[in-house]
């Protein structure tokens, strides 16, 4: 077991072995390229080794934002091939304008963790001072300029009914692929004859393929970037002709928050566009709390296209601990539930980590992707917000758990939640990085 100082020596370690020059591959062998969430997250654990480098890697990604304002969910590496479906699959730039053709790219997004990120390097730059500080506000501004066409795209193109919840085409873009969350979305989708063959790489890589989503799923997974493809990238056209189409009640929260933190760095960089930040973030957090399940109080997504509400028991629902907005009454019950046995408080888990599906769900399966292992990066991500909103107590108790899970020294993409056992892949980029900031970061509670 690896005490925190040495745990956090070994994460810069291995985030540095992660690097393909301005860029860090997500993980090394299952990821060889530059996935946008990761990015944000890696971003941060650099911070706290090398300002610079951090600022660098998010200009590796910005380097990919389409002509829309989209920050696609990959950046690929040109000099590696090691990846399905890669840029030829995706096609993007052969099939629309707003694509840049180098770098290459995905054509759908993740989770807009950025600003969050540009505001915590912030932090981090000014608690370090002197030339870090110094680099860091000469890079702001152009980071400002590349995060607001972010949000402007995801307001546009993303909440076309305005009701504060972001819509997305397709599970990859929640960041959490094969969550039950997405499971009666999934159901609806037929694969197409026409679906090109493939080959798939990551279950070359991890070889427990149980671990990974199974062939019927990545069937469905590829055939929708088929869909996508036929509509051109046009995101009126795939809106229209859907056959998964849900809100994402997690990234609405992390909208709501990420607004906040840009409407600050607006007001720092005496930018106009304040209070229509703000505006933004309050109309997101409405609308996680109007997707609030009256029972459990979890949020929940909406198939748009049934317009039923997704009953699961997923980490998203705990989106409105994100936002923030709650009463007091509600926000206590909330985080009462959090710890509760339905959650980090499960007689079985070994450390009180929040499991990415309640351990006493129906939908729970220990080893599989997405649908009940612990993400260490889910871990710190929560410990995170709910420390910069002042939820403390809980905020310690987590990052305590994450760092007792990650102790093993494997920074492995997730953890089987009831032993501890690392799965998926090892020297994972944002479990490194999660690592840097859980010991690193000035600004814990005790
Ligand atoms: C996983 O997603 C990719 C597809 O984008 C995959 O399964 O191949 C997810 O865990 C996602 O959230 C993450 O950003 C990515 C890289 O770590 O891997």
């Amino acid at each position: 077991m690896w005490r925190p100082p040495e745990l956090a020596a070994r994460a810069a370690y291995v985030i540095r072995g992660n690097s393909a020059g301005a860029m860090t591959r997500a993980a090394p062998d299952l990821y060889p390229h530059q996935w946008s969430w990761d990015a944000a997250f890696v971003a941060v654990g650099l911070a706290h080794v090398d300002v610079p480098r951090a600022c660098a890697e998010l200009d590796s990604l910005f380097a990919g934002q389409w002509r829309t304002g989209m920050i696609p969910h990959i950046v690929f590496d040109p000099s590696e091939e090691g990846y399905f479906p890669g840029p030829d699959r995706w096609a993007c730039a052969e099939l629309t304008d707003d694509a840049p053709s180098s770098p290459r790219t995905s054509g759908i997004c993740q989770p807009p963790v950025h600003a969050l990120a540009v505001e915590r390097i912030g932090e981090i730059a000014e608690a370090h001072g002197g030339a870090a500080a110094e680099h860091y506000r000469d890079w702001l501004p152009g980071a400002y300029d590349r995060l607001l066409a972010w949000h402007h795209y995801l307001i546009r193109e993303r909440d076309p009914r305005g009701d504060g919840l972001l819509t997305i085409y397709h599970g990859w873009e929640s960041g959490m692929d094969n969550s039950p969350r997405w499971d009666p979305v999934y159901a609806r989708v037929v694969v197409g004859a026409d679906l090109p063959s493939y080959t798939r790489r990551d279950t070359a890589v991890v070889a427990d393929a149980s671990q990974r989503p199974d062939p019927a799923e990545y069937d469905r997974y590829l055939w929708l970037v088929e869909r996508f493809k036929q509509a051109g990238y046009d995101a009126a056209r795939i809106r229209r002709n859907a056959e998964f189409l849900t809100t994402d009640v997690f990234a609405s929260a992390v909208f709501a928050v990420a607004n906040e933190a840009l409407a600050h760095l607006a007001r720092r960089l005496g930018r106009p566009e304040h209070d229509e930040l703000l505006a933004a973030a309050e109309l997101f957090r409405r609308g996680v709390l109007g997707a609030r399940d009256v029972r459990s109080g979890l949020a929940l997504d909406t198939d748009l296209l049934t317009g039923a509400p997704v009953r699961v028991e997923t980490i998203a629902g705990f989106a409105p601990l994100v936002s923030g907005g709650l009463d007091t009454g509600a926000e206590r019950g909330l985080l009462e539930l959090l710890r509760s046995p339905r959650w980090t408080g499960h007689p079985d888990l070994p450390h009180p980590v929040v499991p990415t599906t309640s351990p006493a769900s129906p939908d729970f399966r220990r080893r599989a992707y997405w649908r009940g292992p612990s993400w260490p990066v889910m871990n710190w991500f929560l410990a995170w917000m709910l420390n910069r909103r002042g939820a403390k107590d809980t905020a310690a108790s987590l990052r305590t758990a994450a760092l007792a899970e990650l102790s093993d020294g494997s920074f492995a993409e997730y953890y089987e939640p009831l032993t501890g056992e690392p799965l998926g892949s090892v020297d994972q980029s944002w479990s490194a990085a999660a690592t840097l900031d859980l010991v690193l970061a000035h600004d814990w509670p005790d």
